[in-house]
């Protein structure tokens, strides 16, 4: 056996089962190696920033890595503003980039880089394979880290380590260390602040925004009083009926700041401070009080629902009282006709959502409301964009459909975004994927639009209406989607919405909505 092989051992006997890919030559070894492993699903995306993407999205819902296969540098760098989004979710991830047999490095051939430079910055972790014996090593080593960080470990492969061969021998699971604990300390200060008599917010986010870890954090809630809040942008929520409803730190600085005002101690539960978006003259770039306490209880690396039981057993909250989640009540109601616009799709969509639907949300202006409106829906995982770098939506959901076959995904997705990993579409369609693609074609960048407003320009010029509009040509959406192998409609009405959105639901496999706003 090559090292490539070894690799996809260790990989396989700790239950990596996908590869999301996009291979070059250098990694042509490591191809043939997965070629040998059946039980490896290799998912081929056309655009790297849809294999990172995607491997995001995988590992949000299935709650382990996937692995990725990256071309080198370029490749690498492709895929890199989505790494970084996935960074900021803290997802655990194994990318594998090819690079140059190592004696080949001197000759600086063409597709030569410094891959441990363009990988640092969004990875937690970066390894380098040093030659076929070290696979083994490296390979569990980078495991560990995406489980334990938790976060992206970045592992560079060189060619001749691939094909090099090994001395066959069997290949044992990867112990990864116990998740840490918070200090005794940090304990006895989150336990003061809830009963200092001011107030107080639990901010949440991670593991601690998983039904069974929220339902411990709401009978905190309910027996002491102290606020429960999610970060601004979370790798995934599970909601909706049935679940301990959390409100989001508002995206907008002015509604930020409202919403922190009367908090005097903040206690982090994974979460980090919540600071603005960006600077704005005159605006504040810490969104909670400047007196507030904060208090650093659960980590990243901490099992942050252990950490919530702890802090409720402490506080002397009754494990068996019953959680404050949303009850069953009469459905929600949603416009039936009349002019298109995002609030009737985001209402159309929190009411006929099934159960256990995977929302992906990279609506951007277009959804601002939807995690609001869809606080009473049917139970389901609302996965967003985490890192602000826009493109993530249409292989996030790919990703989600992979870890979850059995239930439906619904993509929210504005159009500007769309754009950057289109090709997305292809691998819904190749791998038959139970996705519904709600375009919001406003046709154009909105967000953008607003915040050149919020500077005081209201009358845009020929150059910034040439760099705000994506109206001239019109995407044409069902176009693109066919184009790829995927169904689509377009709707100009709220009746043609909900034809196309309830036949979306009654299918399974990839479909495409083109709503015009
Ligand atoms: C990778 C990346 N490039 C550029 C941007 C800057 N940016 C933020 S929002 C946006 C346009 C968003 O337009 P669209 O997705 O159509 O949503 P809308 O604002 O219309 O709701 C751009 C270009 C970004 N955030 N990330």
């Amino acid at each position: 056996m090559n090292g490539a092989d070894r690799l996809c051992d260790v990989l396989l006997t700790n239950d990596v089962e996908v590869c999301f890919a996009n291979p070059g030559t250098s990694e042509m070894h490591f191809v043939a190696a997965l070629d040998r492993k059946p039980q490896m699903r290799c998912v081929l995306g056309l655009f790297e920033g849809v294999v990172t993407a995607a491997a995001d999205g995988y590992a949000r819902m299935a709650e382990k890595p996937a692995a990725t296969l990256l071309h080198l540098g370029p490749g690498l760098a492709n895929g890199l503003a989505n790494l970084h989004n996935a960074k900021r979710a803290r997802t655990p991830m194994i990318n594998i980039v090819g690079d140059h047999a190592s004696y080949h490095l001197q000759h600086d051939a063409p597709l030569t880089s410094d891959i441990e430079s363009l990988a640092r910055p969004m990875s937690h972790w970066v390894g380098r394979v040093e030659g076929p014996e070290d696979v083994g090593r490296a390979t569990a080593e980078a495991y560990k880290a995406a489980m334990s960080l938790p976060g992206i470990a970045t592992l560079i492969l060189p060619a001749d380590a691939a094909w090099g061969e090994v001395a066959s021998s069997a290949v044992e699971q990867t112990k990864v260390p116990t998740p840490t604990t918070a200090p005794e300390e940090a304990l006895g200060a989150a336990v003061a602040a809830i009963r200092s008599g001011g107030r107080t917010a639990l901010l949440l986010t991670g593991r601690a925004l998983r039904a069974d870890a929220l339902e411990i954090a709401g009978r905190i809630a309910d027996a002491t009083g102290v606020r429960l809040l999610a970060q601004m942008s979370n790798g995934r929520i599970e909601r909706g009926i049935g679940r301990v409803p959390v409100t989001k730190v508002p995206y907008p600085v002015d509604e930020a700041v409202a919403a922190l005002r009367d908090i005097d101690n903040l206690i982090l539960i994974g979460a980090k401070v919540p600071v603005a978006f960006f600077a704005y003259p005159g605006k504040p770039g810490r969104l909670i009080r400047d007196d507030c306490e904060v208090i650093e209880f659960a980590r990243p690396g901490d099992d942050l629902r252990n950490e919530l039981a702890r802090l409720a057993e402490e506080l002397g909250v009754r494990p068996d009282a019953p959680a404050p989640v949303v009850q069953y009540g009469t459905g929600l109601d949603y416009p039936r006709s009349g002019q298109l616009t995002a609030d009737a799709i985001t209402l159309a969509v929190a009411a006929l959502m099934p159960e256990k639907a995977i929302i992906c949300d990279e609506a951007v202006t277009s959804g601002r409301r939807f995690f609001n409106l869809s606080q009473r829906s049917a139970p389901h995982d609302y996965i967003q964009l985490t890192g602000g770098a826009i493109g993530i939506g249409i292989p996030l959901a790919i990703g989600a459909a992979v870890a979850c076959p059995d239930r439906k995904v619904i993509g929210l997705q504005a159009d500007g975004s769309g754009m950057y990993t289109v090709q997305g579409l292809w691998t819904q369609a190749r791998e038959n994927l139970d996705i519904v693609t709600i375009i919001f074609a406003n046709r154009s960048y909105a967000i953008l639009q607003g915040e050149m407003r919020n500077v005081g320009v209201n009358n845009f010029g020929h150059n910034a209406r040439r760099m705000l509009n994506i109206d001239d040509p019109a995407l044409d959406w069902v176009s693109m989607a066919n184009g790829m192998g995927v169904e689509a409609g377009r709707a100009e009405t709220i009746e043609d919405f909900l034809n196309l959105f309830r036949g979306a639901l009654a299918r399974r496999g990839p479909f495409l909505i083109e709503a015009v706003i």
